[in-house]
C-alpha cells in the first residue's frame, strides 16, 4: 500500500534548506541508502552552481553512508546533537557547518517544542512497516518517535537485514510536555512503559526504500595495557564501595559511554571474579554486554541503541527468545531521563579528554577550540547518577599531553557532577573534599608520574582563596603543548 521508491526518487521529497529528522544512534539503526543518494544529489547540484545543504538531526552519530557521505559532499549546513565522523568533525571545526552540542536526552523535547525549527522530513530505518502506520525500528530508537510525530512527511528505509521478529524489543513511550508532564513510573531496569511500535498516521508515509544493509559500526581498538589497568581500577573501586555497603543491594545499574576506553572498562568489570553481576541502564550497549548476558554476568540491558558487530547481532537474532527477556530499546528521552536515572540509582561511567584540579571535566574540545564528538549522554547521566565516575588515560598523544591539568579548556561536566576520577594510575575519590584537597588527591592518584611535580608546582603557585585558580595564566600546560608540542616543555626564561 505504500509507494516503493528508489533512493534517488526519495531524494525528490528533500529540497535545499530542508531539515531532516533521522533514525540512528551511534550509527545503529541509521538510514544509509537515502543519505548516500542525498550526497550524490548535493554534488550534482553543487556542480551546477546550485545551493543544496540540509539541516541534519539524528539520535546521535551515524556512519560513513550518512554523516561521512554528506560531509564529503559539503551538504550539511546544521548538525545536532552528536557526531563521530572525521570529515564532518573537520567541517564543523573549519566552520563549514554549524553544530549544536546538546544533552542527548533533551533532544526529543527540543524537537517536539519546535526549538530546532520545522522537521520537513523524517527518514526512519525500519524492520517492518504496517499499513496501519506501525513502524518497527531496527537497532535503535533514539528520537525517531518525536521525528515521526512532528515531521511533515516520513520516508522509510525498510531494511531486510533485520528480521521483522525484532518486534518486541522496543518500548515506545509518548508523554506530555510540561507544565503537566507525566510521571515516568519506571522503577526497575526491565519495566516497560509503552508499546512495541512507533504509531504514525499512514498518510504521512510518502514512500519506502527497500534495502539490505548491516549497521556501519566500526570496531574498537583492542584493550591495551593502559585501558586494562584503568578498567581494573574501576572494577576495584566498585568492589570496595560494594564491600563497604555503599550500594543498597548487589551492584546498582551501570551506564557506560561509548569508545575504546568504555569498552575496555566494561570488559574489566565483567571479568572481575569478585564483582557481582549487574544490569545496564545505559544509552548504548556494545558487544561485551551481549556476550556477558550468556554467562549471566550482565543480567539485563536497557538502552536506546545496540552498537554491535555483525557477529554479536547475528548471535542476538539467532537467540531472539533468550534476548527478548533481557533487552529493551527505549527512546533517548527515557534511556537518559533524569527522573529515572535518579530513581534507579545509576553508576555512571563516562570518559574525559581531560580533568582539572577541582574535578571539572572536558569531554569534547581539544585546546578549547576543536570539537571531537560532543557531550553525548554523559551530562544526562553524570548530573543525576548515584555515583558519577569519569575515566581517561593519564596521558594522550605519546605522553606529550597530561589529561590532568590545572584548568580544563572547556567544561562539559562541572566539579559538582564529578564524584570520582580514575586513570590507569589510580583512583581519586573527590566526595567530601574541598577544591585544594581534590587537587592534591587527583595529582597524587591520577596524574602520570612524569607530570606530578609540574602539577604540584602549579598548585603551590595558587596561594589565595578557596579554589586554586590563576587568573593571569590558567592554561600554562596547554600553552606549552600549543607552542612546543609537549605539555612538559615550559618556555625558557
Ligand atoms: O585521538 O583518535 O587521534 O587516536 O582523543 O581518545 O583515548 O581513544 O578514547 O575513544 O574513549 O574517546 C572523550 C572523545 C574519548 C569520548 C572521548 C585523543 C586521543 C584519541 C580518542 P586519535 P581515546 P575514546 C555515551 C557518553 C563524550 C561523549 C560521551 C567521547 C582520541 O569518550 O566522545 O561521553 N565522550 N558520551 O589521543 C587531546 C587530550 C586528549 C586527546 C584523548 N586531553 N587532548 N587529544 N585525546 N585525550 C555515548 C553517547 O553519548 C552516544
Amino acid at each position: 500500500m505504500f509507494t516503493e521508491l528508489t533512493p534517488e526518487e526519495a531524494t525528490e521529497f528533500i529540497e535545499n534548506k530542508h531539515t531532516l529528522g533521522c533514525s540512528g544512534f551511534t550509527s545503529a539503526g541509521a538510514p544509509k541508502a537515502i543519505p548516500r543518494a542525498l550526497a550524490q544529489k548535493a554534488m550534482k547540484e553543487h556542480a551546477e552552481q546550485r545551493d543544496y545543504q540540509l539541516g541534519i538531526i539524528t539520535g546521535a552519530s551515524t556512519g560513513d553512508s550518512f554523516d561521512g557521505a554528506l560531509a564529503a559532499a559539503n551538504a550539511i549546513s546544521f548538525r545536532t546533537p552528536f557526531q563521530t565522523d572525521r570529515k564532518l568533525r573537520d567541517n564543523i571545526n573549519d566552520r563549514l557547518c554549524h553544530f549544536f552540542d546538546l544533552h542527548l536526552g533533551q533532544l526529543p523535547a527540543y524537537i517536539e517544542r519546535g526549538l530546532l525549527g520545522k522537521i520537513d522530513c523524517a527518514i526512519i530505518e525500519a524492520a517492518e512497516v504496517l499499513p496501519s502506520g506501525e513502524i518497527i525500528p531496527t537497532t535503535s530508537v533514539g528520537a525517531s518517535p518525536s521525528f515521526c510525530k512532528v515531521a511533515d512527511r516520513i520516508l522509510i528505509e525498510l531494511n531486510s537485514y533485520h528480521p521483522a521478529s525484532i518486534r518486541g524489543f522496543h518500548d515506545i513511550t509518548s508523554r506530555k510536555l510540561p507544565p503537566h508532564a507525566d510521571i515516568l513510573p519506571l522503577r526497575k531496569v526491565d519495566d516497560r512503559l509503552g508499546i512495541d511500535a512507533i504509531r504514525v498516521d499512514p498518510e504521512k508515509i510518502v514512500g519506502i526504500v527497500k534495502t539490505h544493509e548491516k549497521d556501519e559500526t566500526s570496531l574498537f581498538k583492542p584493550a591495551d595495557q593502559t585501558s586494562r589497568q584503568l578498567g581494573q581500577h574501576v572494577a576495584e573501586f566498585l568492589l570496595s564501595e560494594f564491600k563497604r555497603g555503599r550500594f543498597p543491594s548487589g551492584l546498582l545499574p551501570v551506564q557506560a559511554g561509548v569508545g575504546n576506553i568504555s569498552n575496555a572498562l566494561i570488559e574489566a568489570m565483567i571479568a572481575h571474579p569478585e564483582l557481582p553481576s549487574f544490569s545496564m541502564y545505559s544509552e548504548v550497549l556494545q558487544d561485551t554486554v551481549i556476550e556477558a548476558m550468556k554467562n549471566e554476568r550482565v543480567r539485563f540491558g536497557s538502552s536506546t541503541s545496540w552498537r554491535l558487530s555483525e557477529s554479536s547481532l547475528k548471535d542476538l537474532y539467532d537467540n531472539l527468545a533468550f534476548f527478548k527477556e533481557r533487552l529493551i530499546l527505549r527512546s533517548q528521552d527515557i534511556s537518559n531521563n533524569p527522573e529515572i536515572i535518579a530513581r534507579l540509582g545509576i553508576i555512571a561511567i563516562n570518559t574525559a579528554l581531560e580533568a582539572d584540579f577541582t574535578g571539572n571535566v572536558n569531554s569534547t574540545h581539544v585546546l578549547g577550540n576543536n570539537i571531537v564528538n560532543g557531550i553525548g549522554g554523559s551530562g544526562d547521566f553524570a548530573r543525576n547518577a548515584y555515583i558519577s565516575i569519569f575515566c581517561c588515560p593519564s596521558t594522550a598523544k605519546q605522553g606529550t599531553i597530561s589529561t590532568i591539568v590545572p584548568m580544563v579548556t572547556h567544561i562539559d561536566n562541572s566539579e559538582h557532577s564529578v564524584h570520582v576520577i580514575i586513570t590507569e594510575q589510580g583512583i581519586a575519590d573527590l566526595r567530601g573534599k574541598d577544591p585544594r584537597q581534590r587537587a592534591e588527591c587527583i595529582i597524587d592518584n591520577c596524574a602520570h608520574p612524569d607530570y606530578r611535580d609540574l602539577l604540584r608546582f602549579y598548585l603551590r603557585r595558587e596561594r589565595t582563596g578557596h579554589t586554586p585558580f590563576n587568573l593571569d595564566n590558567p592554561f600554562p600546560m596547554h600553552i606549552n603543548y600549543r607552542d612546543r608540542g609537549d605539555m612538559r616543555k615550559a618556555e625558557k626564561k
